[in-house]
């Protein structure tokens, strides 16, 4: 008889589970747990009822626990748990990959699966360093990205990335890229109610780098259409416009990481609806299948796609893909997603509402320690004065207050990010900025 070791933690200790991107040891003190969620709410292990101004991580675009989205996977692990990702493919996959791409901007008709918005990201660089190899301009490696860009935490992310905790400690990351600067300009665009109007010269920084180093040197420029992590950064008017101008004449291909502004956010599909600048690339993941189950994508243009498929035809054209590429459970939630999304016409719901949620995050300004309010679709930022010599401690205390009233945001910095599901009612949004409110009246 083997005897178990009583070393072995009880299931219910907190010390095993190292947690990602969290306080540690202060969660552990006083642990906040999720057991359950229902639409626009979440309900803790101790059984309050939670709601969710955030959409989980800006994932649940259609609200918790959709019926069409739970079935769907519950039908798919019976059916079909798993198929090699490789020289194997499964139905739902190709069915998925075409749904998707009726409803990406003109010309993205290709999509590559991959397991999140980090991997979409290596797997857009990967992409654009090698499209240019294989039309013959090898020297295009460089990768542009900008101040304070988010693009997941894997090692190309953080590098075309330019948040400074994500990045410093992690050694000398990916030679060859460079920044350009962020749009945030508080001083000229402080309490702007969707796009702001300056800054759209910004976009010529782009052309700086490239007299740096020659656009015969430069393969990508990636941004996030609107910064989200970073604190909901909204592009000034006509930027974003310019930046694919410039990247037209040099060449350069442009990658719009719509990891959170995909699936609806904006009140359009994609951002790049939303602004009329179409990109090369886009990286999407979380709302692909209402971060039901892993997944991300990368949605290319013919142009790209149609420049790897040469040579013999027995060979691999891209040598890149993940196990669990086009997994079955995850297709499966994704066509549950769509359907979803399509019936509740949750893609442009955001459009609809963006006036009253406007008017609700504006409302705002004023409020006690508040020193900038930040709108577009159905995202907001609500930036808080730092403490003084205690910067992040502010906007954490209103988290934890707003989490005791019932109430989850984010909070990045002093930045609270609002990004509710897409089937938020009016009434919510107003219990979303009355609770914000009182907090921040008595907050410290
Ligand atoms: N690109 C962008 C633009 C993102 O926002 C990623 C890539 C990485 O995705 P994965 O799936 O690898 O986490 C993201 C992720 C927040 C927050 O509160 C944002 C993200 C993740 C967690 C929290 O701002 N974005």
């Amino acid at each position: 008889m083997t005897v178990v070791p009583m070393r072995r933690p009880l299931p219910n200790d907190l010390n095993a589970f190292w947690m990602p991107f969290t306080a540690n040891r202060q969660f552990k003190k006083a642990p906040r747990l999720l057991a359950g969620a229902k639409d626009m709410h979440y309900v803790t292990d101790d059984g309050r009822r939670i709601l969710d101004a955030t959409a989980g991580l800006w994932c649940v675009n259609a609200g918790h626990g959709r019926p069409k989205i739970t079935e769907a996977v519950q039908r798919q692990v019976a059916e079909l748990d798993y198929a090699p990702a490789f020289q194997m493919s499964h139905p739902k996959a190709f069915e998925f990959a075409s749904r998707l791409t009726q409803l990406t901007p003109e010309g993205l008709d290709h999509v590559f699966f991959t397991n999140s918005g980090s991997e979409s990201v290596e797997t857009a660089l990967k992409m654009a360093i090698a499209y240019h190899r294989v039309r013959g301009e090898g020297a295009r490696t460089r990768l542009i990205g900008r101040e304070r860009g988010y693009h997941g935490v894997n090692f190309g992310g953080i590098s075309v990335g330019g948040i400074v905790s994500n990045r410093k400690m992690f050694g000398t990351l990916l030679g060859g890229v460079d920044h350009i600067r962020h749009t945030h300009d508080p001083a000229r665009n402080a309490f702007t109610a969707g796009e702001p109007e300056y800054g759209v010269e910004l976009a010529e920084d782009l052309e700086r780098i490239v007299t740096l180093h020659d656009a015969s040197t430069i393969a990508a420029l990636i941004v996030e259409p609107v910064a989200g992590s970073t604190g909901v950064l909204i592009p000034p008017k006509g930027y974003l416009k310019r930046l694919r101008e410039i990247c037209d004449k040099h060449g350069i291909l442009l990658i719009f990481d719509e990891v959170i502004t995909g699936f609806g956010r904006l009140g359009q599909p994609f951002a790049a609806d939303y602004f009329d600048v179409i990109p090369d690339l886009m990286t999407t993941a979380k709302g692909i299948t209402n971060g039901v189950i892993p997944m991300g994508a990368v949605f290319a243009t013919g142009k790209i796609h149609d420049a790897f498929m040469n040579g013999p035809e027995h060979l691999i054209e891209f040598f890149h893909g993940y196990t669990y590429s086009a997994h079955p459970i995850a297709c499966a939630a994704g066509l549950g997603t769509l359907d979803t999304y399509a019936e509740e016409g949750l893609l442009t719901r955001a459009a609809e509402l963006a006036p009253y949620w406007q008017d609700a995050i504006q409302s705002l300004k004023g409020t006690r320690h508040v020193i900038d309010t930040r709108n577009i679709g159905l995202v907001g930022a609500i930036e808080l004065e730092p403490m003084a010599g205690e910067p992040t401690k502010r906007a954490f205390s209103v988290f934890l207050e707003c989490f005791e009233r019932g109430l989850l945001i984010r909070t990045t910095g002093d930045i609270i990010a609002l990004s509710p599901p897409l089937i938020v009612s009016k009434g919510q949004i107003d219990e979303i900025v009355g609770t914000i409110g009182d907090v921040l009246k008595q907050a410290a």
